[in-house]
């Protein structure tokens, strides 16, 4: 593919400078983002998201064995996130906050599969202090000495630092001396300030945000980045938050993945005033957002597709255009689900490696950091290969 001409690749020409430039491995403008963001040649753009990729991954598709765990829904932010159907009033319906013991008892799962990632992310819980977290990566740790620890985004890590009147910095220190590998790329919704005055009112600027992984950075424990689209943003408001990714990641290097993150609008009130609610981003705005986001970021490693929201149909499709990062097995999670995801809770091993091989590509299983665990199959137990006859139950009794 790198030999081909890019310029006719694209039917539209107002991307026929963007395809030069892409040919070329030089990097985009605003104006240029903006361009693919106008565009409905969405096969041309895929094709020049597909050949970004390919120069950098090839055709390797990596994927993880990990397991979501949400220790809370108790969220301090639960009246101003207006996109959020997840978060509850401490003493509201369905609220409810796992004891440690229970983390642990959830984490149990991980001992018959090939588990290799614990991914965290919760609600900010006014009553949950540093040591919560830290005991609970230290028991983990202790409980599995071979799966990396992916948890709290910076929004957590900044309200721990407020409730502990402490420094993010200081917070992100003690998580890494408990054991902590990465940083989840939550939290980020939309940078721009008329964005979250309307989404995310009282949640932490953009600029903390960047602070938080900036810092994170410079510790050495990298982060992922993610962008929430298909709500109130502008496409100028995403190619804004994705040159400032861009720019942060110039400077630091510390983004390993960036996943575009599609809005669900049901069971929430953001959903409602926009009157969305049963309708979700479309496959189109999907797949743009995935090839735009690898052409545009051309310093971030890899681009994840987020099954859970956008469907594993889809995610396949992702594959052909720019992305090279599948969402792993995940065993179970409420955020999307809470919000009108409809897929299934997980997916099988086995199911990821149809996934990957079935669009044409070749499947590496990963540990959080992206080193390669292993590229060939042969020989796996049978019970990671197929799906279980048990459906995945809630882990967690809601009072
Ligand atoms: O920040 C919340 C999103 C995020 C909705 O790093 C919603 O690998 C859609 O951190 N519709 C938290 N999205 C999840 C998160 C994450 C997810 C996947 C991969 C990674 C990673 C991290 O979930 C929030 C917000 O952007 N979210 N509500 C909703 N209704």
């Amino acid at each position: 593919m790198a030999g081909e001409n890019m310029i006719a690749q694209v039917s539209d020409p107002t991307l026929h400078g963007v395809a030069e430039k892409v040919q070329q491995g030089q990097r985009l403008s605003a104006d240029d983002g903006l361009s693919l963001y106008a565009t409905t040649d969405l096969l041309g753009l895929g094709r020049l998201a597909d050949m970004a990729n390919q120069r950098r991954n090839g055709t390797r598709v990596f994927f993880s064995a990990n397991q979501h765990i949400n220790p809370t829904n108790v969220c301090i932010l639960r009246n101003t996130c207006t996109f959020c159907s997840f978060a509850r009033m401490p003493k509201e319906e369905g609220a409810y906050t796992q004891s440690l013991d229970e983390v642990f008892a959830e984490a149990e799962q991980a001992r018959d599969m090939p588990t290799r990632e614990f991914h965290i992310v919760g609600g900010l819980h006014p009553k949950l202090h540093l040591s919560y977290y830290t005991e609970m990566i230290r028991g983990l740790r202790e409980r599995h000495p071979g799966v990396h620890i992916k948890a709290l985004t910076a929004v957590e890590i900044a309200h721990l630092a407020r409730i502990e009147h402490s420094s993010t910095i200081d917070i992100l220190l003690a998580l890494q001396e408990a054991g902590l590998t990465s940083l989840p790329g939550g939290g980020a919704e939309v940078f721009s300030s008329g964005v979250r005055a309307t989404i995310a009112q009282r949640k932490l600027t953009g600029e903390e945000w960047l602070r938080v992984h900036r810092e994170a950075h410079q510790l050495q424990i990298p982060t992922n980045c993610t962008m929430l689209y298909g709500h109130v943003e502008t496409p100028e408001d995403r190619v804004d938050h994705l040159l400032m990714l861009r720019s942060l990641q110039d400077e630091t290097g510390g983004f390993l993945t960036y996943i575009p993150l599609a809005y669900h609008p049901d069971h929430n009130e953001l959903g409602e005033e926009l009157e969305r609610v049963g309708s979700a981003t479309t496959g189109f705005e999907d797949l743009k957002n995935i090839a735009i986001g690898r052409l545009l970021l051309d310093n971030i490693p890899h681009i994840k597709t987020h099954w859970p929201m956008v469907t594993p149909f889809l995610s396949q499709l992702a594959l052909a255009f720019g992305c090279d990062d599948v969402e792993g097995t995940v065993v179970f999670e409420r955020i999307y689900h809470d919000a009108g995801a409809q897929t299934s809770m997980q997916l099988h091993y086995g199911e990821l490696l149809d996934l990957i091989r079935g669009a044409g590509r070749d499947p590496v299983e990963r540990d959080s950091l992206y080193q390669p665990v292993r590229s060939t199959f042969d020989d796996l137990p049978a019970t990671w290969m197929a799906p279980s006859a048990q459906t995945t139950s809630d882990p967690v009794s809601v009072v």
